[in-house]
């Protein structure tokens, strides 16, 4: 599968991993948006937040939060931080592999862009 995030998990794509287990990978977003900005993605390839099935995939959307939280802490966002999840083209989605980024170490503003 031609998928850019696929191909990190396989390790074809090198980047900065902060955090993998058997279900979730972790690393840090190439063109960061804040001092702190990574994303958590499943391992299995889910292209939107359409995809994501309540029947399937509720642990594993449980587990993609709880990771955003660990890892935040860890990275020393404990005064706050953002998690954002784009979906679709309208949403601003750009690679089609769902993830979560997480923003922090700086104020953050709404409405975003
Ligand atoms: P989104 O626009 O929500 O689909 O976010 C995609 C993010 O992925 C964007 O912030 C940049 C990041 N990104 C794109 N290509 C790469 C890559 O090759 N390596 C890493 N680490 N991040 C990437």
């Amino acid at each position: 599968m031609d998928c850019l995030f696929c191909k990190i998990v396989s390790g074809d794509i090198t980047a900065r991993k902060l955090y993998e287990d058997d279900q979730v990978a972790a690393f840090h977003d190439i063109a960061p948006q804040a001092p702190v900005h990574f994303l958590i993605i499943p391992k299995k390839h889910i292209a939107t937040l359409h995809e994501l099935s309540e029947a399937d995939d509720k642990a594993l959307a449980g587990h993609l939060l709880f990771t955003a939280q660990r890892l935040a802490q860890e990275q020393g966002c404990q005064e706050g931080f953002r998690v954002v999840m784009n979906c679709n083209d309208l949403g601003g989605q750009t690679v089609y592999h769902i993830h979560m980024h997480v923003l922090g170490q700086r104020q953050m503003h709404w409405p975003p862009g």
